[in-house]
């Protein structure tokens, strides 16, 4: 058996890594299997855009006969800030731009949340995980972590908007945390431990 994880951010594919090293299966990425797929995200919800993701490696695998052993996961994940009515949301990577670098993201939502004062500047990162197995059953798992936007972008870790997102557990940003802090509170993480009890109850993993 193995997990390939039906992702382009390299972030997000280190994480997955880290969270599920110790189950007896291999880990891999779009990349290390040299497969493309990057299609539309149109849908609504994490939910849906997570699904697209899933399902497009899924039927590519099947295409060629090599959904056999393998499961797929893909990961849609954003951040909701109450302030902005829960935006970006599922809109996250592409706000401003896909490749507009993250230390001007982050400095626009700093800016937009230059009247908020601390009771206001609230957030959410979210993470819905959708698993397909082989025989093409599908499971939906969603996690959250809680926190608040942070005055400065602080901390040379993680990805993202981790350097803006204050992680009340910690007392820091999320770009200040080591991996295991971070995989210890996150969305990501809590949604892979979920995933990964799942299918070591199962699927005997
Ligand atoms: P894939 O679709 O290929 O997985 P992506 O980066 O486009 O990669 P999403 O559409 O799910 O992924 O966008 C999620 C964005 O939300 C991501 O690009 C980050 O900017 C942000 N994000 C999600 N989780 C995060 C985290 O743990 N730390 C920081 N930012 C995060």
């Amino acid at each position: 058996m193995r997990i390939i994880v039906a992702t382009n951010n390299k972030g997000k594919a280190k994480e997955f890594k880290e969270v599920l090293s110790d189950i007896s299966v291999e880990v891999l990425t779009l990349k290390d299997i040299g497969m493309v797929s990057d299609p539309e995200e149109n849908g609504e919800t994490f939910a849906e855009n997570a699904r697209i993701k899933a399902m497009d490696v899924y039927e590519k695998l099947k295409a060629a006969g090599e959904e056999k052993d393998t499961i797929v996961m893909a990961d849609d994940s954003g951040l909701c800030i109450d302030f902005l009515g829960g935006e970006p949301g599922v809109k996250s990577a592409r706000f401003m731009g896909h490749s507009t670098p993250y230390n001007e993201k982050n400095r626009a939502i700093l800016d937009l949340l230059k009247g908020a004062r601390d009771g206001d500047r609230g957030a959410s990162f979210v993470c819905h995980v959708c698993t397909v197995l082989p025989d093409g059953r599908v499971i939906d798992a969603e996690s959250e972590m809680r926190g608040s936007i942070a005055e400065e972008a602080k901390g040379g870790e993680g990805f993202g908007y981790d350097p803006i997102f204050y992680v009340p557990e910690y007392g820091k940003t999320g770009g200040e945390l080591t991996p295991e802090e971070k995989n210890a509170v996150s969305h990501r993480g809590k949604v892979l431990r979920k995933v990964r009890e799942f299918l070591c109850r199962e699927m005997n993993l």
